[in-house]
């Protein structure tokens, strides 16, 4: 069994990035600039867009954190969007989800202009993403595929079991495990809430990746000898051990499953890290207009 380091992978990423950063910049390109919306303070927000504005100085990153409190209006988050649309000091920028009830979340991200959505969420990305043309690939899929190719992990043919159909996680990495290229190729079955046979789907898995957001959902009886397990589950759980008072729960029951894997990514320093990379990979593409000019 080998453990996916998804915080060294990150780390190595971020060190290829900077160093591209700054060859743009010795001759003369101009630093990439992401922007992050913070809207209240939900405490996972904070921590993820905390690590991302950390990142974004890994990679030589100009950043810009715009915090609002969640009595914000979403005319006025909507009149914050157009302002970063025409903002050309901003390559990219992000609206950190989830959003207060009276937001339509929707909405926001539809305002955003598709060539700066470095989270690949807007239709205009995730149309030309599920067809297979250059745009920006939302982070957490792309942080997978990225793990997968880098322990050449084989995908071809294989069956891939996706639990959870989110438009941020699940649907994308359905439509990307199924891709006519590597990694992908794969035979991909999608199960929810809703799926009767899920944990016999389970059992005929050569690859899981658990994506809904059910701590320990994935038990050792619903995987096969050999199986690759992606856990991209971070549920935060009351633990008064802890000095924060809670510890972050993946999908997987890891003490169980690891020993029947020939892969799994642990929670944390799994696919987390690899979220943050790719967005920061999405910046380095933002600033050199590689998909839209
Ligand atoms: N707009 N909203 C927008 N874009 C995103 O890409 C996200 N996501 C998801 C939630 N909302 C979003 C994230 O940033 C999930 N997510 C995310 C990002 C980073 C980490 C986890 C989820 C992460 O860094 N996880 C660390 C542990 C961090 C901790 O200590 O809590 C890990 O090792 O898993």
């Amino acid at each position: 069994m080998q453990i996916i380091d998804g915080k060294a992978t990150a780390a190595e990423i971020k060190k290829e990035i900077a160093a591209e950063v700054e060859q743009i910049v010795a001759q003369g390109g101009k630093r990439p600039h992401l922007a992050a919306i913070l809207v209240g303070h939900d405490g996972g927000s904070e921590t993820y867009v905390k690590n991302k504005v950390l990142a974004c100085e890994a990679c030589g990153f100009k950043s810009s954190l715009i915090r609002f409190e969640d009595t914000i209006t979403e005319e006025e988050l909507l009149a914050k969007v157009k302002e970063l649309n025409e903002d050309d000091d901003v390559d990219g920028f992000i609206v950190q989800l989830p959003l207060p009830k009276h937001i339509a979340e929707q909405k926001v991200i539809e305002a955003i202009d598709y060539r700066k959505d470095v989270d690949g969420f807007h239709p205009i990305n995730v149309g030309r993403m599920s067809i297979g043309l250059p745009c920006y690939i939302s982070a957490t899929p792309n942080g997978i595929l990225t793990l997968l190719a880098r322990y050449g992990i084989e995908t071809r043919g294989k069956k891939c079991v996706i639990l959870g159909r989110s438009n941020i996680v699940g649907k994308p990495m359905a439509s990307l495990m199924m891709q006519k290229r590597y990694p992908g190729d794969a035979t991909v079955t999608v199960c929810h809430s809703h799926s009767p046979k899920l944990k016999e789907e389970c059992r005929q898995a050569d690859i899981i990746i658990a994506a809904i957001g059910s701590p320990n959902f994935v038990t050792a009886d619903m995987v096969k000898e050999g199986a690759v397990v992606i856990d991209v589950g971070t549920t935060r759980v009351p633990d008064a051990t802890r000095k924060s008072g809670f510890r972050l729960c993946g999908d997987v029951k890891f003490d169980e499953v690891a020993p029947k894997c020939s892969f799994i990514s642990p929670v944390p320093g799994g696919v987390g890290p690899m979220t943050i990379c790719s967005l920061m990979k999405n910046t380095l593409s933002a600033g050199k207009k590689e998909f839209y000019k």
